[in-house]
């Protein structure tokens, strides 16, 4: 079995930092369960356009709150503390926390460890492995 506490991760190679937020892993490929589970923290006004092609992520918000806007329809989806937002196909979007916010994110595949957004907001397929 596997137990891990979030703050024994935050100042390891887990903990990934990036202009528009910080996310610390807790599962990764390499942990085996084929899916990775993340706490992310998203800063208040940074806007993130984001399009996992080669990924799936489920987002449900903990604290604070924002936008997401799909880019295929243009609608405004308001995310609060208790929203679940899933990416079921791979929906570009821009994400717009107004505070900060707090989500667990749950990603299919699980990643390799590193990834952030490339220039399209894409996470490579193909990031480097960590333990
Ligand atoms: C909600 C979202 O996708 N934010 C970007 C960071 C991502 N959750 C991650 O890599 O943990």
């Amino acid at each position: 079995m596997i137990v891990k506490k979030l703050h024994e991760l935050r100042h390891t190679p887990r903990h990934v930092t990036a202009p528009n937020w910080e996310s610390t892993r807790l599962l990764l490929e390499a942990d085996g369960l084929g899916f990775s589970l993340h706490v992310t923290h998203l800063y208040a006004g940074r806007e993130t356009h984001i399009w996992y092609r080669h990924h799936l992520e489920a987002v449900y918000c903990i604290e604070g709150e924002g936008d997401v806007t799909t880019l295929s329809d243009g609608a405004v989806h308001r995310i609060t503390p208790g929203t679940l937002y899933a990416l079921d196909r791979h929906d570009e979007h821009l994400l717009r926390p107004r505070t900060d916010m707090v989500c667990l994110c749950v990603f299919n595949p699980a990643l390799k460890g590193r990834e952030v957004h490339d220039e399209n907001g894409v996470y490579a397929a193909d990031a480097a492995l960590i333990e």
